[in-house]
């Protein structure tokens, strides 16, 4: 049998991304950017989180978070995926003032298949997402078994962490 174009597919990833904001209403950022993902050539939205309002991590002194996940279904090599992702930030005029700072929109790739990718740019799973309970919520909403590489089950780390920081944000 000989292999023809038509019965190679390409490798399809599965990639959860954390979406955050703070600024400039936040629930619109996050919508329009959800919208904006599902738009990128070789990429499709396949889960959304409901969104939750979280305390701020890290500089407390902030206004408060609107924090989801989404689960993407894509053709993209990570570096791709991640240009992609920097461009919508830019397109809702995210600067990059502060560490941890204030900002309109935050996209973070969390997963990437069951991938450890350690570049100067891209590191996965994301190096705090196990201890941050403003990830693991929405993403247990959307994906109960799972595992972050290297790390364990993330349902199992939401146990550990503190969840009274984040409400689920009822529209
Ligand atoms: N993002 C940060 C720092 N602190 N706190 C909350 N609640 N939500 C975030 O998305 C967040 C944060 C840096 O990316
Ligand atoms: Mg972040
Ligand atoms: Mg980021």
């Amino acid at each position: 049998m000989s292999l023809s174009a038509t019965n190679i597919s390409a490798f399809r990833s599965t990639v959860y991304v954390g979406l955050g904001a703070n600024l400039q209403h936040p629930v619109l950022q996050i919508k329009r950017a959800l919208q904006e993902l599902d738009e990128i050539p070789e990429a499709e939205l396949v889960r959304v989180s409901s969104f939750y309002e979280t305390a701020p991590i890290g500089i407390l002194d902030q206004p408060v978070f609107i924090n989801a996940a989404a689960e993407i279904a894509t053709t993209l090599a990570p570096q791709k995926l991640l240009e992609h992702l920097m461009a919508i930030e830019a397109m809702h005029s995210r600067t990059r003032l502060e560490k941890n700072g204030p900002r309109t929109l935050d996209l973070d790739i969390l997963i990437f298949n069951e991938w450890r990718i350690n570049e100067p740019d891209l590191v996965t799973p994301h190096p705090r997402m196990h201890e941050r309970a403003f990830v693991l919520i929405p993403l247990v909403e959307i994906a109960p078994d799972v595992y972050i590489p290297g790390k364990g089950f993330a349902k199992e780390w939401l146990a550990r962490v503190g969840t009274s920081d984040v409400r689920l944000l009822l529209e």
